[in-house]
């Protein structure tokens, strides 16, 4: 995960938390009537930078963190928690099981056993059950593990992250979903992952995982792993020549750039797995985190056999509806609930149907600005006016609500808006929007007893997320969707057969649009050439290399940005105003599906210049006048995210 390719600024994070109260978004506010957000009391001393979460047959809740200490904590959902010390001196302990054997947890080289076996409150037996080498490369992150029916243990290692080439394997299944039985004898099940932090199991013993954004991946995503599956990034590739891989696939039978997208191309090359669900950048999440099922019992509301995502940038979690159609998982993925302190890494389901939620940033600055955190999330009772089901149909949609509809507002076609797009499927870091085009509700029915819509829509496509927006549709009491907004992936349609009438071809726009404020060829009226040549860099932990700087008035600046980083960034000249960079950074989250096409700078008249958006390991020039007015102006990355400590002080003397 992303979270993960920084070095841990806690100290910086920390000197934050005293400047900035955490602002509440509206959203939150809305959310919390239905969905509570508790602190779990973490002891001050404890620096809880939660890997693994797991509960014990006796109720405790165990915690394992990247420092490689096991917490178990007593009442937890009590203000007096207690923290005992299970084990410490383990290597990054990234994810935590517990079974009747005992702890199972996974180090950075190896997947281990833990036991209390004299009864003392602490680990005594520290077993390595299977175990894989390592390169010393600091990405070589280690997850899980999951564990199947039949007690097998899942376990997803990350690829090594080397600047200037991207996700690789330096050492053996480096990309890979491995399945290791309690005796440890290992089976490698799928590979064409890059970051998979997150990942689970459900009651049919299917497995999934999510991914983020990165290089080979456009954008986040939840995908169906099944023996022999590859989900995409190739570098796991490398490993398919031991004779236990499932697959034969080699690096070089994949295109870096085909110029399709994920969907098409696994129509090429079978084991290539579609997504079962695409999480849009930036609009649900920017880094997708671990996956819990609402499993059957468990008293937390309306999305029963649904599945919550965390999210690590964002410190929100989303719901997904999957369904199985033509034998292949896809589904909607919905907004849920924001305003967790901290980077959402970990779920699992408590004692009395509260759901903990464990936490950290790792100077990664997710929205919640803590370093790490423990919170639980309870259902207050009430239930939200949501739409708690999208299914897709061979001409529309059939969506269900929580609660009936107004009949007259959820029949009237305007009260919806329908959009699809995709990803491109490439070697580059991320991707943007691509073919976003208008569909059409052509009719919606509403059933008898108000709670089911039919959405008849033309312009649907397989292969694209359909954008979903049902801004006018109220409950029969009146009630306003709390969320509004469904994001469809199509996959496959019932009967397999296509009923929706395209859309008339419109005009093909270009995806680039021009933006007056940035200049990328020098003036022409700049026969001297600049009066100075600046250049600014990244530096991990979302910064720029430089904290201040001080320009003349009205000098004509070159201003070179070289992206070393391995994130999206831009550089963006603005007016002065302590809350400036901020503001832009929210706007440039508003602009929402369109963002990229605006290189994620809003229109705003506190903009004066910007670079466009600026993958890992490359550069833009752009060429502006420093303004007349002195004073403090800013240059702020306005990447969602990132405005907080992305941002240089510019003094114009
Ligand atoms: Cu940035």
């Amino acid at each position: 995960m992303k979270a993960y390719t920084k070095i841990a600024s806690v100290l910086f994070v920390l000197l934050q938390i005293t400047a900035i109260a955490q602002k509440k978004s509206a959203a939150d506010i809305k959310e919390s009537e239905f969905y509570k957000i508790i602190d779990v009391p973490i002891p001050k001393d404890i620096i809880l930078e939660v890997g693994g979460l797991a509960m014990t047959d006796d109720n405790k809740l165990g915690v394992s963190t990247r420092k490689g200490e096991v917490w178990l904590i007593d009442n937890p959902l009590s203000k007096k928690a207690s923290y005992s010390l299970y084990a410490n001196g383990l290597h990054e302990a990234l994810g935590l099981a517990y079974t009747n054997n005992g702890f199972y947890l996974s180090q950075r080289g190896e997947l281990t056993r833990l036991e209390d076996k004299n009864n003392d409150g602490k680990a005594d037996v520290f077993k390595s059950i299977f175990s894989w080498p390592l390169s010393g490369n600091y990405h070589e992150y280690s997850y899980g593990p999951k564990i199947k029916s039949n007690g097998d243990l899942i376990v997803t290692l990350n690829l090594s992250w080397v600047n200037g080439v991207g996700g690789v394997a330096l050492t053996k299944w480096r990309g890979w979903m491995l399945q290791i039985t309690p005796e440890g004898e290992m089976t490698p099940i799928a590979t064409g992952l890059r970051s998979p932090a997150g990942f689970g199991i459900n009651e049919n013993d299917d497995l999934f995982f999510t991914e983020n954004q990165g290089d080979w991946v456009g954008s986040g995503r939840l995908t169906h792993l099944e023996s022999g599956d590859f989900a995409g990034h190739v570098s796991g590739l490398k490993w398919t020549d031991d004779p236990k891989s499932p697959l034969k696939l080699k690096i070089e039978d994949i295109e870096e750039f085909s110029g399709m997208t994920l969907f098409e191309y696994s129509k090429k090359v079978p084991e290539l797995k579609a997504p079962a669900i695409w999480f849009p950048h930036t609009v649900l999440g920017i880094s997708t985190s671990d996956m819990l099922y609402h499993k059957k019992g468990v008293n937390f509301g309306p999305f029963e056999n649904q599945l919550f995502v965390g999210d690590q940038g964002h410190s929100k979690i989303m719901r997904v509806y999957m369904e199985k159609v033509n034998g292949v998982y896809q589904g909607a993925a919905f907004p849920f609930r924001e305003g967790f302190s901290s980077g959402v890494l970990r779920m699992i389901w408590g004692n009395e149907n509260n759901m903990f939620v464990g936490m950290t940033s790792r100077g990664w600055a997710s929205r919640g600005r803590k370093p790490y955190g423990l919170q639980r999330l309870e259902w207050t009772g009430k239930t939200p006016f949501e739409i708690k089901t999208m299914k897709a149909l061979n001409d529309g949609f059939l969506l269900e609500f929580t609660k009936p509809v107004n009949k007259k507002f959820a029949e009237d076609v305007a009260n919806y808006d329908m959009k699809s797009f995709t990803y491109r499927y490439h070697r580059t870091y991320g991707s943007p929007i691509e073919d976003n085009q208008n569909a059409m509700i052509h009719k919606a029915s509403v059933s008898e007893d108000g709670k089911t819509v039919k959405l008849m829509v033309h312009g649907m496509r397989l292969g694209y997320i359909h954008q979903l927006k049902a801004q006018g549709v109220k409950a029969s009491s009146g009630e306003k969707l709390l969320h509004n907004a469904a994001y469809y992936t199509l996959n496959e349609v019932p009967g397999g057969v296509l009923n929706s009438p395209a859309m008339p071809e419109m005009p093909k726009k270009s995806n680039e649009i021009k933006q007056k404020k940035r200049t990328i060829e020098m003036p022409f009226t700049w026969t001297d050439g600049p009066d100075r040549k600046i250049t600014i860099g990244t530096k991990p932990g979302m910064k720029f290399d430089i904290k201040e700087i001080t320009l003349a008035r009205n000098a004509k600046i070159e201003l070179n940005f070289i992206n070393s980083d391995d994130m999206l960034h831009n550089v963006v000249f603005a007016k002065p105003g302590a809350h400036v960079p901020n503001t832009l950074g929210e706007a440039a989250l508003a602009l929402g599906l369109d963002a990229p096409k605006y290189n994620y700078v809003p229109n705003s008249p506190n903009v004066l210049y910007h670079t466009g958006i600026v993958g890992p390991e490359s550069s833009e020039k752009i060429f502006f006048e420093v303004p007349k007015h002195p004073g403090q102006y800013w240059l702020v990355c306005t990447f969602p995210g990132h405005s907080n400590t992305m941002k240089v002080k510019v003094i114009v003397k």
